[in-house]
């Protein structure tokens, strides 16, 4: 039997997998959640039906929300992880030592478990005596926070389901408030291939620029994520991420990491003049 399992890019674009086995299927109090095993891409979680993780290509995303921030100011202490319930994100912050605590809140308790179970090795610092993991709604959760975070990763699903109220001004000025005078906030950004995500990401990146004084967009290649190019925001009080990224320090921390380094970082942030041009006109 041929058995396939496509993600609809747009109207007019399918991204589709070879499927071996339909590993796990539920609904949670706040979305659909399958986990497949695919031939090429080894195990990989759907939310509604939308890729998040796959085991083959989610050191790309994961290492590319976390690493740039660490090597830019490596004396981040305290993080807050929004969603991020598989634990990658979580996973790449426990290679730093001088990290002291991480906070990650994520709504759906479901999703963690189903990472536990099927994505052993994503999952696997979950349970480390620093990380304290919450099961709330992060919008909620950033209100009350004032002066307490060095970095907030915002590690969402697409603005869609309980994504949604993770991209606008409010929550980033709950967020700008809870972050300290140096702090940095990094959020995925979508890709720019299709007019739908890209004017997400445009009116992501506007709207971070009304508070931080430094917001600079990066990218990475992620095969699995529409267009298979994706985007991040960073937002930053203090740093400037070229001026200001420590690579000697960074690399004598060795580190090991599958896709980012520090040419790399530097890289990431030199953006195609399609994507640029629409983030410094700022128009969506
Ligand atoms: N979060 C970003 C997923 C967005 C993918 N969008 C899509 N497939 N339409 C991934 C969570 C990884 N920790």
């Amino acid at each position: 039997m041929d058995l396939w399992y496509s993600e609809n890019h747009t109207e007019n674009v399918k991204f589709s997998l070879r499927i071996k086995e339909h590993l796990f299927s539920d609904k949670s109090d706040f979305q659909r959640i399958d986990i497949l095993k695919t031939y090429e891409y080894g195990n990989l979680m759907t939310l509604d039906g939308l890729v998040m993780v796959t085991e083959k290509d989610e050191f790309v995303y994961h290492d590319m929300i976390v690493h740039p921030s660490m090597a830019i100011n490596p004396d981040i202490k305290n993080v807050l992880v929004i969603g991020g319930g598989d634990g990658g994100t979580v996973r790449e912050l426990m290679k730093y030592p001088s990290i002291e605590h991480v906070d990650m809140v994520e709504i759906d308790r479901m999703v963690v478990e189903a990472s536990r179970k099927y994505f052993p090795a994503i999952s696997c610092e979950l349970d480390n005596e620093k990380v304290t993991v919450l099961y709330e709604d992060g919008i909620k959760f950033v209100k009350d926070k004032e002066d307490v975070y060095d970095l907030i990763l915002i590690d969402s699903t697409d603005p869609i389901g309980p994504g949604e109220g993770l991209f606008t001004t409010e929550f980033y000025n709950d967020c700008y408030r809870a972050l300290k005078e140096n702090g940095i906030l990094v959020n995925q950004n979508e890709t720019p291939i299709y007019d739908n995500f890209f004017e997400v990401g445009i009116s992501s990146n506007i709207k971070l620029k009304k508070m931080f004084p430094i917001v600079k967009a990066y990218q990475a290649s992620i095969p699995t994520y529409p267009g298979g190019y994706w985007l991040f925001n960073f937002a930053s009080k203090k740093y400037d991420p070229i001026n200001d990224l420590k690579a000697d320090r960074w690399n004598s921390l060795e580190l090991r990491t599958k896709y980012y380094n520090t040419e790399l970082h530097k890289g990431a942030f030199a953006l195609p003049n399609y994507v640029k041009e629409k983030f410094e006109n700022g128009n969506v």
